[in-house]
């Protein structure tokens, strides 16, 4: 039997580099709270994300709670239930209802079309998701939202590196949230960020991730949400890395696009127009009548031969036993079918062509 192959696998620096790193630790036993390497690592993402603020947290949950907070929302809030769990449920322990919005087949993303029709006078802010690292529509978002005077937050996890007409995703709508977490294009093992161009709005959050302390008193009801010396530290290697963990990620997607572009039963995320892409999931609709198997065959078929996709994002975050029956998957149809559907194929920079080939022998093998 072959080496098991998972959904994904972290990219690691060269060891030596990140002892070297983290070497001055032990002199200036300077661990955590904004230190050096925290500072360092938020310069430069700043210029390398192309956005005019960032701040750095203990991961992309956490940016998405406090971000939200520190926005000031209130009541609804407009999003897409095809996502993480860490979307609907930041929304939900800010104390706000998620009014949930279809995605379009194309991208996956929040169907523009039907905002509009879920705002209400309750309405304070839309929550998109930049799924897989797809873009979503942040022209036609931008001018709903101005309409509405609605507040826009990206839940930006999957999109570090991206750009859009030649600007850093993280520099539209009032913020945005990426995750640095280990299984990430970009990691510091744990870690996470919100970009931003307000400039209060930075010293709210600065605060929230603190306690909510500024000069030593807490102004907000904040939280602990500093990223510490040694993720900032990995941050700094992987960042020296990243050009290549992105080109050798294309790599595979080349190869997964090579075997399953144009079968049918098969859908791919289409290449967007104007998007510099990362990369960062390789996303495979099946289409069980066209294809002759459906996504849990596959996977269960790639899973015998210790191949192991994943099938995110199902469950829609709607249906979670926590929220109750609040919310009925039914009025996002489009994101109902796509759970069933999709299965995200195994993705990561070490990932050769041949180990390509083979997964995808195996999904080939099962059309009828
Ligand atoms: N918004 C969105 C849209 C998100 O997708 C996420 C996170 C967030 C917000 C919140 O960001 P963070 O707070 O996490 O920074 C994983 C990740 O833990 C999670 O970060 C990610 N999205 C989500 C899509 O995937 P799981 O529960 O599937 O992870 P797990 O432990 O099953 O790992 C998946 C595979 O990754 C493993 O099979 C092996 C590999 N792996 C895993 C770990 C933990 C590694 O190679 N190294 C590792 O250290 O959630």
């Amino acid at each position: 039997m072959n080496d098991p192959i998972l959904v994904t696998r972290s990219s690691m620096p060269p060891m030596e580099e990140y002892l070297e790193e983290i070497k001055s630790l032990w002199d200036t036993r300077f661990l955590t709270n904004m230190g050096p390497k925290h500072q360092e690592l938020q310069e430069r993402l700043k210029a390398y994300l192309g956005v005019q603020r960032i701040d750095l947290l203990t991961n992309g949950h956490m940016a998405l709670e406090l971000a939200m907070q520190a926005l000031g929302l209130t009541g609804e809030v407009i999003t897409t239930p095809f996502t993480f769990a860490s979307t609907t449920q930041a929304i939900v322990r800010n104390g706000l209802k998620p009014v949930f919005c279809d995605v379009n087949p194309n991208d996956y993303t929040m169907d523009v079309t039907k905002i509009e029709e879920l705002i209400t006078d309750k309405t304070s802010a839309i929550v998109p998701v930049h799924v897989y690292g797809n873009v979503c529509d942040v022209e036609q978002i931008r001018r709903i939202a101005e309409k509405h005077h609605l507040k826009v937050l990206y839940d930006a996890a999957h999109c570090f590196g991206v750009r859009y007409q030649g600007r850093g995703i993280g520099d539209f709508g009032d913020a945005s949230c990426f995750s640095f977490h280990a299984t990430k294009v970009f990691h510091t093992i744990e870690g996470g960020a919100v970009c931003f161009r307000d400039e209060r709005f930075g010293e709210t959050l600065g605060a929230l991730k603190n306690f909510g302390l500024r000069d030593g008193i807490a102004t907000e009801v904040g939280a602990n949400a500093k990223m510490n010396e040694f993720c900032a530290a990995m941050g700094l290697c992987n960042l020296r890395h990243i050009d290549e963990e992105i080109t050798k990620r294309k790599a595979a997607v080349d190869c997964y696009r090579s075997h399953l572009e144009g079968i049918s039963g098969i859908s791919l995320c289409p290449v967007q127009k104007d998007v510099v892409q990362n990369y960062a999931y390789f996303p495979v609709a099946f289409d069980r009548e066209a294809f002759g198997a459906d996504r849990d065959q596959i996977l269960q078929r790639l899973s015998e031969e210790n191949v192991f996709a994943r099938k995110y994002f199902y469950p829609l975050t709607s249906t979670f036993p926590c929220y109750g029956n609040q919310f009925d998957p039914k009025t996002t149809p489009v994101a109902l079918r796509l759970s069933s559907q999709i299965l995200t194929l195994p993705l990561y920079a070490e990932l050769d062509c041949a180990d390509v080939d083979r997964i995808c022998e195996l999904i080939l093998s099962c059309k009828r």
